[in-house]
């Protein structure tokens, strides 16, 4: 059984425990690998080591770190195929899209800020005949990157790429339920001579050592990634010690259909973005609103489309829908399906558990879902399901569907379909998120200020965003 090891001080190690946790490959539901059980004494380890290697890294001159991290999504780049497939076993998703999506983003992060580092520059302020001010960014010390289950290699490059590239150290935990790309990537990051301690991957459980980094007096900013309320927990403890925070929380995101789109273009992608990873994205277009005069028309479309998508063993390059992340998560989406019939939904496909032939017969597979006739401030329309489960809903009016779609706690994205450009800047300005994407979903530039408002989370990541949120600026006034 392979042990998935630490990565401290430059050395891939045990936990002190010894302990291990069962990792699952969620598409046959039976154990693989074994995921390092760490405590606090490992992120005391860890936070050690990069406490040492600040003093050299964040002084190294920007164009060696950005060659040591060119290297390091070189390497990511030769090494496609197999961490494709081992995200894929880990996570559940279909192989290629961890070939043609997220292991390629993974390389695009790390290159993006490798590169980022060379243009990265402050302001002066000159107050003429008084003096000169000018603005310098240093890098914080150590920082610690937390990161959820559903895009493993893509969120958690996501967010040490800056880390490293403003010149912090980093103490990381990838999720339990899918450490093993994090593991390879500690691998990789020893090949590319990234030199001892500047980047810790402690694993383990979120309770045990993700509050372990959050509590920890040295690390001095949390970037997290994850549920709203573990976030919250994250705040709870960090914001008295005056950690700077920056919060990816979930989302509940309406994808608002207006009668005059492009109808095809607009099916296609509604079906990525209600299935796409098994809908385990959280900007996910879960509440879909339409028009009422193409409501039917719609639902007729979808609906067939929907129930044609090939659900089953994440290798084959057939399928569309893999398998649900955890058995605990794959519990969740069901009893959210069970909800919705109770709050007077009709289920118009999918709704029931998939059992494929042979290897996967004992995973966790539930069919894409479609379901109608909510009212828009059920417990189904406002809470998050994270899973391959949309409503559909008509609205008569903008007002109406404005109201709908910011109904919810949350305010990540929002996707909007129409060719009329005034209504599509005007919805786009009254909706409450941090990204909309209009006859389009998940393009993404990595320039752009990525995060949502609300219960969505603080802080934004991207760009210069990022880089600001890993640097500490400090105003220097001198009399002329
Ligand atoms: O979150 P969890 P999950 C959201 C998504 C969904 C959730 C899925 O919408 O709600 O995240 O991820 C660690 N102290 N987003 O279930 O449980 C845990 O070990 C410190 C939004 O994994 O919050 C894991 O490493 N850490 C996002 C990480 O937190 C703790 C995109 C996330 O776990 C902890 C992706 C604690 N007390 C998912 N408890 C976006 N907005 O982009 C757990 N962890």
């Amino acid at each position: 059984m392979k042990k998935i090891l630490n990565y401290i001080n430059g050395q891939l190690m045990e936990p002190v425990s010894g302990d291990y946790l069962d990792n699952f490959d969620p598409s046959t539901g039976k154990v693989y690998s074994l995921c390092p059980d760490s405590d606090e004494r490992d992120v005391e380890l860890a936070t050690k080591a990069a406490l040492q290697a600040f003093a050299s890294w964040s002084v190294m001159a920007p164009e060696k770190r950005s060659r040591i991290m060119l290297r390091i999504a070189e390497l990511i780049e030769k090494k496609l195929d197999v961490l494709a497939e081992a995200e894929s076993i880990d996570q559940g998703k279909p192989k290629w899209l961890a070939k043609n999506g997220e292991i390629p983003r993974a390389i695009s992060n790390i290159r993006f800020f490798g590169t980022a580092i060379e243009h990265f520059a402050s302001e002066a302020h000159p107050m003429p005949g008084h003096a000169i001010n000018y603005t310098l960014r240093t890098p914080i010390g150590v920082v610690g990157c937390i990161s959820p289950w559903n895009l493993p290699l893509y969120l958690f490059t996501w967010k040490i790429a800056p880390a490293l590239a403003s010149g912090n150290c980093v103490v990381a935990k990838p999720s339990e339920i899918t450490p093993m790309t994090a593991y390879l990537l500690a691998e990789i990051c020893i090949e590319a001579g990234l030199p001892k301690g500047v980047l810790n991957i402690v694993h383990g459980l979120g309770p045990k050592v993700g509050s372990a980094i959050t509590v920890h007096k040295q690390i001095k900013a949390i970037s997290f990634t994850g549920g709203t309320k573990t976030g919250a927990e994250i705040a709870r403890t960090a914001a008295p010690m005056f950690k700077k925070l920056s919060l990816e929380l979930g989302g509940k995101n309406p994808n608002i259909i207006f009668a005059d789109c492009d109808f095809d273009k607009m099916l296609n992608e509604t079906l990525r973005s209600s299935f796409l990873n098994q809908g385990e994205i959280c900007l996910c277009g879960s509440r879909i609103f339409i028009e009422r005069s193409i409501y039917t028309r719609f639902k007729e479309a979808f609906v067939e489309k929907v129930k044609a998508r090939t659900i089953g063993d994440p290798l084959l390059d057939s399928t569309l829908v893999g398998a649900i992340a955890s058995k605990m998560h794959f519990e969740k989406v069901m009893s959210y399906i069970e909800l919705a019939k109770q709050e007077g939904g009709t289920v118009l496909c999918g709704g029931y558990t998939v059992k494929p032939e042979g290897r996967c017969s004992e995973g966790w597979f539930i069919a894409p879902t479609v379901i109608e006739g909510l009212s828009f401030d059920c417990r189904t329309n406002q809470e998050e399901i994270f899973g391959p489960v949309v409503t559909i809903t008509p609205f008569d009016t903008e007002e109406e569907v404005l109201a709908f779609a910011n109904s919810t706690e949350y305010g990540l994205a929002a996707t909007l379909w129409t060719e009329n450009l005034t209504r599509a800047h005007r919805i786009a300005a009254e909706v409450k998120s941090g990204i909309v994407w209009i006859n389009c979903w998940l393009l993404r530039d990595l320039r752009t200020p990525f995060g949502g408002v609300k219960n969505s989370g603080v802080g934004r990541e991207g760009g210069w965003e990022a880089m600001r949120f890993f640097t500490e600026p400090k105003n220097i006034c001198i009399k002329l």
